[in-house]
């Protein structure tokens, strides 16, 4: 194309219609809205192009520092908007559009949400490659192309049911194939001793082929790039299998994202999945490195592998076996560049969610790569056994291999130079409890970085009303710069900005409401309070609470007219996806629907109470529904929540949270004060204490609690017409026999909580003003403070 498309709505309009002849030989007014999006993104595209190349020349040339985020997940959410708002080209595309006769709108949304992440730690990282490039900062993502995201959640009769999220049906407008820089990933085989020198002979190879998606800067000319691998047919051809079994092997490697849950079945795919995106992103890095400075020698002043938690462990032995068996050099140097290059952020304390491989699963796949862990731990644990004293029985709870597991996370600390938990209490965890131990080894390991979120996609794009709202106020500095919202806080008594701020929240709930309507055909009233919570469901996060809650709200307005009188008319809104395989909470989805139905028919109550679950909740849905909550819900059972990112979402939205003292809510509640959050129920302390006393009965809250009593009988008397009095019996007899995540523990107090948002919300005045303080100090949870503290503290570029 000789005209850039970009440069006025003239040349725009050209562009875009030759470029619709070309590709689908249509004119403007037959092109369909696939096709227009199309378009768009190609002419997107070639618009970067040279910010990209630049990029990559500048960086060549500069031979900075650079960082390589490995994540087995990155939720990135439509890309479109975000190219256009970062290239500056919107005010065009609307223009020569809107000339067209087309919606804008309309194309963008045309866009597939990629779901190749579970939830907060896969848009974590992509909420961390905009931030990076935004700052200029040389980073780019690694992760695996998956053939099919997160499943697409439809809810039939009530319960969730999985449909495959075939989102490169169509291709995807943004990625580029670099064939040129494919690599050969190895699997199986054996090792053999020559010389004294392991000589690996893999089964088979897997060509791993790189996708590159570019990650544009915000207005800066820089782009950066997400680096998706996708398995392949090698030429070297694995001699065992069938050319069919070897498509079926090529199919699961980059096929599907599994679920978070982990279980064994599977177990074997994974482990091969996590080891396929380490081995071609550790080689392609090298080889790159390689070609800059002929020599891997200063490698670990060079680059960063950054660890998303344990997922992408295996760069740690990958590099050392890169170093060892391909370049050739001994144990101390190649584990000295590996220990000065690596960096690992734990996202999580659950149990389940700590990854071990048994080593009958990772021998026979990983052969010389299990070998180059033995070493490694051997070594370690000597060092422990010389160095430090260390009893027999502390080296085995420290050992990276012990009872026939490898666990990885220890492999992360004993191999990284930094690791770092998600909030400050989750680090305090860390270093108090679940790592104690590795924390006196190694004191000076331990960092907190709290989470961030990218303030252009959740409140720039996401929230235009709140945006012009604060530029009209504070002016725009804080966009550039998201600590300078805290100006915001001087208009906490300016009625103007505070009629201003309810008007913008009455807005963007009839938005939301729409959108439930086109969706579930169910109406909703924006006049409402809403009150919303949208996450992953798991049991810690407790969205059982919430709907014991909501039956309790339920039978008091049906019996107490006082109540009814008193109470703010409320809509509940959930959304979550379950785990394919996570019955329990599958059930509790079945169970807010079962409760939605019959509170919403109850024509009595529900003009004062509604419930909605809303289906496939995913991060262009998320954009519409952070924007539109008066009440954020954050009710993780103290110290499970590792910092939760969708309470900074709201919260920047001028959402207040209800919440417990876990994760970010905690760092939320020191920076707002009592007054402007719902803090409730038992503290992380609390919580670990009652765990291990074991002194717990549930029952004996029942047994003093008449309304609590009422909600659990209901759950198995026959109240919910529409199910069989057995439907909710494995819940009922988890709260009451083993209600490990204290839901019924903290249920009065929730309960109070609510009531006083309840009687709070009811003075408009006040509730604004508590908006505002919250919006105001909702600055440090931006990304890009987050990634600040990266580069400063751990990466040091
Ligand atoms: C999740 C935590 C969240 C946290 C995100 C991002 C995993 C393993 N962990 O609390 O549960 O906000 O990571 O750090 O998905």
């Amino acid at each position: 194309m000789t005209t850039r498309p970009f440069q006025s709505t003239e040349t725009f309009i050209a562009c875009f219609q030759e470029q619709l002849a070309k590709t689908y030989l249509v004119d403007p007014t037959h092109s369909s809205i696939r096709q227009r999006y199309n378009v768009l993104g190609t002419l997107v595209k070639e618009a970067l192009a040279s910010d990209w190349i630049k990029t990559n020349q500048q960086l060549a040339l500069g031979k900075q520092k650079e960082v390589y985020y490995f994540s087995m997940e990155f939720l990135m959410g439509r890309l479109i908007t975000n190219n256009i708002n970062n290239l500056g080209v919107r005010s065009i595309a609307e223009a020569g559009f809107s000339k067209l006769g087309f919606d804008l709108n309309e194309v963008e949304n045309y866009e597939p949400d990629p779901g190749l992440g579970n939830g907060g730690l896969g848009r974590l990282a992509a909420c961390y490659l905009d931030s990076m490039a935004s700052l200029k900062v040389a980073g780019f993502g690694n992760c695996i192309r998956y053939r099919y995201g997160l499943f697409r959640q439809v809810i039939k009769n009530g319960y969730q049911e999985e449909r495959p999220d075939n989102w490169l049906s169509d291709g995807y407008v943004w990625e580029i194939r670099k064939e040129e820089e494919c690599e050969d990933v190895p699997f199986f085989g054996s090792v053999e001793i020559i010389n004294g020198k392991a000589v690996y002979r893999p089964s088979g190879f897997v060509k791993a082929v790189p996708y590159d998606v570019p990650v544009v800067g915000d207005g800066n000319g820089f782009v950066t790039c997400l680096r998706l691998w996708s398995a392949e047919a090698s030429r070297k051809y694995p001699k065992n299998r069938t050319a069919m079994d070897y498509e079926m092997d090529l199919q699961k490697l980059s096929g599907f994202l599994y679920p978070d849950d982990t279980t064994l079945d599977g177990k074997q795919v994974r482990l091969m999945q996590q080891y396929f995106f380490s081995c071609a992103g550790v080689k392609s890095i090298c080889h790159k490195h390689k070609a800059k400075y002929n020599t891997l020698d200063n490698l670990a002043e060079k680059v960063v592998f950054h660890i998303n938690d344990t997922h992408p462990t295996l760069i740690i032995p990958e590099l050392m076996r890169f170093l060892l068996d391909d370049e050739g050099y001994e144990w101390d140097q190649a584990w000295a560049i590996v220990t000065h290059s690596m960096a690992y952020t734990n996202h999580t304390i659950l149990a389940e969610a700590l990854e071990k491989w048994p080593i009958g699963v990772i021998q026979p796949v990983l052969p010389r790569i299990y070998q180059i862990i033995e070493e490694i731990n051997q070594k370690f644990c000597d060092q422990l056994r010389k160095q430090y004293q260390a009893r027999e029985e502390l080296i085995q709870k420290l050992a990276i291999i012990a009872n026939g597991v490898v666990q990885m996370a220890h492999l992360c600390i004993v191999a990284c130079y930094s690791v770092n938990g998600v909030a400050k209490l989750h680090t305090e965890i860390l270093k108090t409890m679940e790592m104690n131990d590795f924390y006196r080894l190694y004191p000076d390991k331990f960092h907190n970085v709290t989470n961030g979120i990218n303030h252009r996609r959740w409140l720039i794009h996401s929230n235009p009303e709140l945006t012009a709202i604060l530029d009209d106020s504070i002016g725009d500095s804080w966009h550039k710069h998201p600590e300078d919202l805290i100006k915001f806080a001087a208009y906490a008594d300016d009625h103007r900005i505070i009629d201003r701020l309810l008007a913008m929240k009455k807005t963007r709930k009839t938005i939301l409401a729409e959108r439930i309507y086109q969706d579930r055909q169910f109406v909703i009233d924006p006049d409402a309070i809403f009150d919303i919570q949208v996450k992953r469901l798991h049991e810690y996060k407790r969205q059982l609470l919430n709907a014991l809650h909501i039956m309790d709200l339920y039978n008091h307005l049906k019996t107490d007219l006082d109540f009814r009188k008193n109470y703010f008319p409320h809509v509940f809104i959930f959304g979550a996806k379950a785990a394919g395989t996570y019955y329990f909470a599958k059930k509790i989805i079945k169970l807010i629907n079962t409760i939605a139905n019959k509170v919403n028919a109850d024509s009595e109550t529900n003009s004062f109470l509604k419930v909605v679950f809303v289906e496939n909740y995913n991060v262009s849905y998320a954009e519409k529904i952070m924007p539109a909550a008066d009440i954020s819900e954050q009710i993780s059972t103290a110290s499970k929540e590792a910092s939760g990112t969708g309470n900074m979402k709201f919260m920047m939205n001028g959402g207040l949270t209800i919440g417990t003292e876990d994760g970010a809510n905690v760092e939320i509640h020191e920076l707002v004060g009592d007054d402007n959050i719902f803090i409730f129920g038992m503290t992380a302390h609390e919580v670990t204490n009652l765990t291990k006393e074991k002194t717990y009965h549930s029952e004996d809250i029942i047994n003093t609690d008449d309304d609590l009593s009422l909600v659990l009988k209901q759950l198995v008397n026959g109240f919910f017409t529409e199910v069989d009095s057995l439907e909710f019996r494995d819940i009922y007899e988890k709260l009451l026999y083993d209600d490990c995540f204290f839901v019924l523990k903290d249920f009065a107090a929730y309960k109070h909580a609510h009531l006083l948002a309840n009687d709070t919300y009811k003075d408009r005045y006040r509730w604004g003003q508590r908006m505002v303080i919250n919006i105001a100090n909702s600055g440090v949870f931006s990304s890009d403070r987050a990634i600040m503290e990266y580069v400063n503290t751990i990466w040091h570029l």
